[in-house]
C-alpha cells in the first residue's frame, strides 16, 4: 500500500504576529528538520516554485580586499591573527586592483560583486577607500555587496549613500552556541549591526555556518533568528564549514551532507522570499549533492575560483553543472 506521509504528519506551520509578520518557533523549525527527507524536499521545492523561477541561480563573486591579521577570534576563520594558519596578510587593495577583478567577474557572468575585509569594524579612512571601490564597481553595472565587520548607524548610512546594494554580516550560529565559537564580540553586537544596515535602507545579506559541531536544534535556532529578523534578510548565505588547518575548528566531525541539504530546505521554507545561497564548502560537494541543494531551494552561489582565502569550484565546472541541470544564471 502506498502511503502519503505528508497527509499523516501533524501540520508544521508558522504563526502570525500582530503586524502580519510570519513567526517561526524553534520547535516548528526543528519539526521541519525531522520530516522524512523526501517530504522536506517536496515542501521546500513547492515553496521555492511559488516565489522564484526554480531553474534560475544568482551568481555572486567574492574578493578579499583586505586579508588576514584580524583581531577577532572566530574559531572557524583562517584570517584571525590568533590562529596559526598559512594565510598571508594583504593590506587593503587599490581601487584599480579591485576593478580589475570586478571586470573579470562581470565578463564571467556574475551579477553581484562582494568585497570582504578582515576587520573587526572599519575605520573612517578604510570606509573612504571602500566607498571608492563601491562607486567603481557599480559603474561597471554590477550589484555591490561588502562585508567589513561591525558598523555603526552612521557608517551604514555612508555606505548606502555611496550606492552599496547589500551588506553581509552573518549571525553564524544559534545564540546558545555562539560563545563556543567567538569570544571577542557578542551576538547582540551582530544584531545591532544588522539593525543599522536595515535602517540605512541597504539590503541585508545574513546567514551562518553549519558543520561546526552544533546540534540539529541549534541549526533550527540559527534559522529561527534569521527568519524572525523581520523582515528576513534578502540574501541568506548557508556556509558549510571549510576546515582550515590551524583554526580551532579544524578536525570537527564532518556534518552528514543530508543534514546540510535539510538546512537549506528549512531556510527556503522559513524564508520563502529570500535568496538562499549555497555558500562556502561547495568545493567539497559532489555535483549530485549540489543538485539536491538546488532542489532544496538554494538559488544563489558564490561563483569564481576563490572565496576569500579558500577555494571554490572553477567557472568551467559550474558552467558544465548548470548545463547538465538545465539551470540558468541571474
Ligand atoms: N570580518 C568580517 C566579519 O566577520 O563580519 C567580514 C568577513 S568574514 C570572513 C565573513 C563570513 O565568512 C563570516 O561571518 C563567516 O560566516 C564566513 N566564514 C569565514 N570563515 C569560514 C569558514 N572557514 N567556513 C565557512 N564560512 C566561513
Ligand atoms: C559568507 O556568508 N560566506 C562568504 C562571504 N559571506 C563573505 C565567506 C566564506 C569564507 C570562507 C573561508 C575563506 O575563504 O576564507
Ligand atoms: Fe575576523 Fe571576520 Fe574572520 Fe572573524 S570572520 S576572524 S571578524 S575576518
Amino acid at each position: 500500500m502506498l502511503i502519503d506521509s505528508t497527509a499523516t504528519q501533524p501540520s508544521i506551520t508558522a504563526s502570525s504576529a500582530p503586524n502580519n509578520a510570519t513567526v517561526w518557533s524553534v520547535d516548528a523549525i526543528e519539526a521541519l528538520f525531522d520530516l522524512p527527507f523526501n517530504d522536506l524536499l517536496w515542501r521546500a521545492q513547492t515553496v521555492h516554485r511559488a516565489h522564484f523561477d526554480a531553474n534560475a541561480v544568482q551568481l555572486s563573486t567574492l574578493l578579499s580586499v583586505k586579508t588576514g591579521g584580524c583581531p577577532e577570534d572566530c574559531g572557524y576563520c583562517p584570517q584571525s591573527v590568533r590562529h596559526p594558519t598559512a594565510v598571508a596578510n594583504q593590506a587593503l587593495l587599490s581601487q584599480e586592483e579591485v576593478l580589475k577583478a570586478a571586470r573579470a567577474a562581470k565578463a564571467a557572468g556574475a551579477s553581484r560583486f562582494c568585497m570582504g575585509a578582515a576587520w573587526r569594524s572599519p575605520k573612517e579612512r578604510d570606509l573612504d577607500a571602500v566607498i571608492d571601490m563601491i562607486i567603481g564597481v557599480r559603474a561597471l553595472g554590477l550589484e555591490t555587496c561588502a562585508t567589513l565587520g561591525m558598523l555603526k548607524p552612521a557608517q551604514a548610512d555612508r555606505l548606502k549613500n555611496a550606492g552599496l546594494d547589500y551588506y553581509n554580516h552573518n549571525l553564524d550560529s544559534a545564540p546558545e552556541f555562539y560563545g563556543d565559537i567567538i569570544s571577542t564580540r557578542q551576538y547582540q553586537d551582530r544584531l545591532d549591526t544588522l539593525k543599522a544596515v536595515r535602517n540605512s535602507g541597504m539590503h541585508v545579506c545574513c546567514g551562518g555556518i553549519v558543520g561546526m559541531g552544533e546540534t540539529r536544534r541549534m541549526r533550527a535556532g540559527l534559522l529561527h533568528e534569521l527568519a524572525n529578523l523581520n523582515p528576513a534578510p534578502e540574501s541568506v548565505p548557508i556556509n558549510l564549514l571549510v576546515q582550515v588547518e590551524g583554526t580551532p575548528l579544524h578536525g570537527t566531525a564532518a556534518l552528514d551532507l543530508f543534514e546540510f541539504i535539510r538546512t537549506i530546505a528549512c531556510a527556503r521554507i522559513t524564508m520563502p522570499e529570500s535568496r538562499v545561497r549555497l555558500s562556502a564548502g561547495r568545493e567539497s560537494l559532489s555535483d549530485e549533492h549540489q543538485a539536491l541543494c538546488f532542489l532544496a531551494g538554494a538559488n544563489s552561489i558564490f561563483y569564481g575560483e576563490q572565496l576569500l582565502t579558500t577555494g571554490n569550484p572553477d567557472v568551467e565546472r559550474d558552467r558544465q553543472l548548470f548545463q547538465r541541470l538545465g539551470l540558468h544564471s541571474e
